[in-house]
Order: C-alpha cells, then sequence, then structure tokens
C-alpha cells in the first residue's frame, strides 16, 4: 500500500502494521511510550488520509470501543427491529404484501448477521453481545419501543423508520472502518428497497378509502415524532459525536442529520396527500431547511431506561427466541464439527 510504504520509508509505523507485530514491539496502548506514541501518530495520518483501518490494524483502545458499542447497537436494533413489523406478517392483507414483509423482515435479520460479523472482526463475540443485549448492558434503537397498532404501522416503518436509517446510514458507507463501512454499502441498497415499499403501500392506503386515509395518517402521526428520535440527542447532549467524528466514525452530526431527514420527509408526505403532525414545520428561506417543532427529550431519555411502550415485551421476546433457538445454535454446532471433521480426513 503506497501509503504504508511512505511511511516506512519515513522510518514511522504504518497504521496499517499489524497489532501482532505492534504487541511484539510495545504493546498496544501500554502507555505513553514512544512506540504507542509512533503508531498512534500513524494511526491519525491514516484517518485524516480517508484510509480505511483494518482488523488487523492497530488501533486506539477508545476507537475500538466505540466502534463495538456502535456496532452492537446497531446489531441489536436490526434483530429487535424485526418484532414490530414480524407481527403484521399473519395478518398482511393480500399474499403480495405478506411475501413483501416477510422478505423485509428477513433482510433485517441479515443486516443484523453482517453488522455481528463486523463487530466480531474488532475482537468481541456474537455471544458476549447478546448477553449484553440480553441482560440490558447495551442498547437497540430506541424507535423499536412502540407498538404497531395497525397494518398502516408497517408502511410507515418502512417510510419514516427506514428512511431515517438510510439517512444515518449512508454516511456510514464512509465510515473510517472498514468491515463496518462495507456492511453499510449492503445494508443501505436493502434499506432503500425497503423504504420505497412503505412509501407504496402508505400511498395505497392514502389513495384508498377515507377509512384506510385516517389509518395511514394516524400511523404517520404515531411515528413522525420518535423517528427524528432515532438520530439520537441534540448535538449539545450527544455524548459520543466529537470524537467519533474526529475518528471518522460519524461523518455528520446527530442534528444535521434529523434535520436532512426533516427536509426529504416534507415532499414526500405532500405527494401522499399526508400531513406531518407538526404544526411548527414551515421551511425557513434564509436557512435553506424547514423549521420543526421541539422534540420531546423527556420521552426519549425515558425510552432509554427502559419506560417506552415496549421496552419489556420487546426484551422478553428476544430472551425467548434466544432460548427456543438453542437447539439450532447446537445442530449448527454439530453439523460444522462433523463437516470439518470429514473434510480434515479427507485432506488427510
Ligand atoms: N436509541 O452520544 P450519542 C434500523 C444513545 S437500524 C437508543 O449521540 P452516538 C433498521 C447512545 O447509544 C436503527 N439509544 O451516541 C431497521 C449513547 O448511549 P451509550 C439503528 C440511543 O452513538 C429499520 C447516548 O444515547 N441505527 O432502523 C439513540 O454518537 C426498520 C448518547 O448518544 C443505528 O444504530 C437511539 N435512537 O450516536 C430495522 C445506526 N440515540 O451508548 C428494522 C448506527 C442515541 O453511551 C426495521 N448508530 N442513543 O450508552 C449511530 O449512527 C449512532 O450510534 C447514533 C447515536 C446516531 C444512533
Amino acid at each position: 500500500m503506497a501509503t504504508a510504504a511512505a511511511h516506512q520509508a519515513a522510518g514511522t509505523p504504518a497504521a496499517h502494521a499489524t497489532s501482532d507485530a505492534i504487541g511484539t514491539a510495545s504493546g498496544p496502548d501500554s502507555g505513553p511510550d514512544s512506540g504507542t506514541a509512533a503508531y498512534q501518530a500513524a494511526f491519525d495520518t491514516a484517518v485524516a488520509a480517508e484510509e480505511r483501518i483494518e482488523p488487523r490494524d492497530w488501533m486506539p483502545d477508545a476507537y475500538r470501543a466505540t466502534l463495538v458499542r456502535q456496532i452492537a447497537q446497531h446489531a441489536h436494533s436490526e434483530i429487535i427491529g424485526m418484532q414490530p413489523e414480524a407481527n403484521w406478517i399473519t395478518r398482511a392483507p393480500s399474499l403480495r404484501r405478506k411475501a413483501i414483509l416477510m422478505a423485509k423482515v428477513q433482510d433485517e435479520a441479515g443486516h443484523g448477521l453482517y453488522l455481528y460479523s463486523a463487530a466480531e472482526t474488532l475482537g468481541t463475540g456474537r455471544d458476549e453481545l447478546l448477553d449484553k443485549l440480553h441482560s440490558g448492558r447495551q442498547k437497540y434503537s430506541s424507535i423499536f419501543n412502540y407498538p404497531t397498532l395497525t397494518w398502516a404501522d408497517v408502511g410507515a416503518i418502512g417510510w419514516l423508520v427506514d428512511g431515517a436509517a438510510i439517512t444515518n446510514q449512508v454516511p456510514l458507507c464512509r465510515c473510517s472502518y472498514g468491515p463496518y463501512a462495507r456492511a453499510m454499502v449492503r445494508i443501505c441498497k436493502e434499506e432503500s428497497f425497503h423504504q420505497r415499499q412503505g412509501y407504496e403501500l402508505l400511498l395505497a392506503l392514502s389513495r384508498g378509502t377515507d377509512a384506510q386515509h385516517a389509518m395511514a395518517q394516524d400511523a404517520v402521526d404515531r411515528w413522525w415524532w420518535p423517528s427524528l428520535m432515532m438520530f439520537g440527542p441534540p448535538d449539545d447532549e450527544s455524548s459520543h459525536s466529537a470524537q467519533s467524528m474526529e475518528w471518522k466514525i460519524k461523518r455528520h452530526s446527530n442534528d444535521e442529520l434529523r434535520q436532512r431527514f426533516v427536509d426529504i420527509c416534507v415532499p414526500q408526505a405532500e405527494s401522499l396527500g399526508l400531513a406531518l403532525p407538526d404544526p411548527d414545520l414551515r421551511w425557513n428561506e434564509e436557512r435553506g431547511h424547514h423549521d420543526f417543532g421541539a422534540i420531546d427529550w423527556t420521552e426519549f431519555w425515558e425510552v432509554l431506561k427502559g419506560n417506552g411502550p415496549c421496552n419489556e415485551q420487546r426484551i422478553t421476546q428476544r430472551r425467548r427466541a434466544h432460548d427456543e433457538g438453542a437447539w439450532v445454535r447446537e445442530a449448527a454446532a454439530a453439523h460444522a464439527a462433523k463437516h470439518s471433521g470429514a473434510s480434515g480426513k479427507a485432506t488427510a
């Protein structure tokens, strides 16, 4: 790699030197010795030059911990996020809608798998992460603690929740950590399909009978504000943003992305013939953005503390699914062991 070669020519360690190699030199993050300082400098240079940090590269402990925290929270959100929509698979109004919804929910499981794999490249196993989710030591997105009361909620989740997820995740395709960035490319393509199916579903309801239109409007009324909360607390209360942006894990602040999402949604709501439930929403010529009303941050923090409408139900269901799936994991492990034994014999 040209940049690594440049580091070597200059007599400094490349960020792409492997952790093993560094471990024998001075030990990563072992203290403020000159070896660690040089690796830190090389890491900083690589990040500044928009190079990707890869699993075996040296990285600061805090960078690794931040990535594990964010990727784990993201992975947990994908698998917990299957629950609100899966609730409607058996009641989808047609075979077409049922097939689409099953495929979407299955995609979310797949996103969880890519993300747990990305976290594993940082040295944290899936069992440990799931254990932290089940014991409440790691979070998942606030949005999945709200109930899906009608069929229109499936459309509102697709349009607003997947829409917010894409707005947040497209910049993550440029995250400085390679495996996370690459996972996000595929996830964003699938989320984009999800968003369109939600929009199409809501459009059908909005143009349907009065009762169907009212059902679509009610769903948008309930999902709008929680969707804005998905972007995280306001910038002045966001504990991780500044450091994560410096490391180029996050590319934009929570408020910037929230504003982008509002600006995208306003014309889409007009095309849908649905109103966004915010009397303060209006175009601000001077800012070149829409102004919008105050978000209820008390509600957000309460949901994070476990006091949302569905927190208990979601985590209970997740733990039950995990326990009931134990035999599948055991069978898969036995199959893998048998398979590797067979291929081992063949090789011998
Ligand atoms: N919910 O300092 P910040 C999806 C926590 S995927 C819960 O601003 P950060 C797909 C945060 O962890 C949706 N907790 O944090 C789908 C921190 O607590 P900690 C998930 C939240 O990390 C669609 C504290 O507040 N997407 O929807 C939330 O810099 C349909 C302070 O916050 C991702 O995870 C929240 N909304 O920024 C699936 C994307 N917001 O850890 C099924 C990746 C903040 O110190 C159906 N993640 N917190 O205890 C990110 O981009 C970032 O982690 C943010 C938060 C922007 C979410």
